[in-house]
């Protein structure tokens, strides 16, 4: 039985890729700030679950949980690096730096200092990391400032690890979703439900359970097949143009 390391598992797809992985009969370590939500999907799930509550911007309590484990839970074979978030919406020129250094510490320090410290049995077991990144690594748009630039470090730090890790036999993945329906936009806009809920209304967004039945596809391929990064979007999205300010 393979065991997976999922971080931001309290909701959203983190929560339904733990139970996709769960559902194909891997053991899975599920993480995240809230320790109730952690209680509640290992009580549905039994004891192929291990909880762990911790802030991942906490690097000492990052080490010490990951140095914790349970002995059937040591052996890391995935690591889906999705605990993330957006605040703000603000222009630059009236963005929050407070906003600007969560989203850093998160999305990009804290996914660093996980992999760092997990790669080295990652290699010993020819394991798998799949990164959570975004379309906003790709594609800018007024507001996304800093939390798109989370994100295309979290592609090209993807990329990266592909290099560095040509011949051990670890895939790397880097995944890049749209719009998908979760807390994001509630986490993102403070706690404002009606703006949320605004949002998808309407869109068809993808679901948790699209990006996690993907994770599960990646993580499933046989071990000579490597997915570099993948983008997807609800059919409902797509690009527009460039701006131009006018005299
Ligand atoms: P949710 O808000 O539903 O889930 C975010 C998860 O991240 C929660 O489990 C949360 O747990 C965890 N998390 C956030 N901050 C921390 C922290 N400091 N320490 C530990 N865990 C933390 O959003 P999504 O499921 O949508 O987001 C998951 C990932 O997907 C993110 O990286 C996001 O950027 C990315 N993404 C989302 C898209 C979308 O449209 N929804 C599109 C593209 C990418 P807790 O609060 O309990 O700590
Ligand atoms: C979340 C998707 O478009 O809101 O990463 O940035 S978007």
């Amino acid at each position: 039985m393979k065991t997976a390391l999922v971080t931001g598992a309290t909701s959203g797809i983190g929560e339904a890729t733990v139970r996709a992985l769960a559902g194909a009969g891997w053991r899975v370590v599920a993480t995240g700030r809230r320790a109730e939500r952690l209680e509640a999907l290992a009580a549905s799930i039994g004891a192929q679950i291990h909880v762990a509550a911790f802030d991942v911007r906490d690097a000492d309590a990052t080490a010490a949980t990951l140095d914790a484990l349970p002995e059937d839970f040591r052996g890391i074979d995935l690591l889906v690096n999705n605990a993330g978030l957006a605040l703000g919406t603000a222009p630059a020129q009236q963005a929050d730096l407070g906003q600007w250094q969560t989203m850093i510490e998160t999305n990009v320090s804290a996914l660093v200092a996980i992999t760092h410290r997990l790669l080295s049995g990652l290699i010993e077991r020819k394991g798998a990391i799949v990164n959570i990144a975004s379309v906003a690594a790709t594609y800018p748009y007024t507001g996304g400032n800093v939390y798109g630039g989370t994100k295309a470090f979290v592609q090209q730090f993807s990329l990266g690890l592909r290099s560095d890790l040509h011949g051990t036999g670890v895939r790397v993945c880097s995944i890049e979703p749209g719009m998908v329906e979760t807390e994001f936009t509630l986490v993102r806009t403070g706690g404002n439900a009606a703006a949320s809920d605004k949002l998808y209304a309407g869109a068809d967004p993808m679901t948790a359970d699209d990006i996690a039945a993907t994770v599960l596809w990646v993580a499933s391929l046989p071990p000579h097949l490597n997915i570099n990064r993948l983008e997807l979007m609800p059919v409902s999205q797509s690009f527009a143009g460039f701006q131009v300010a006018r005299a």
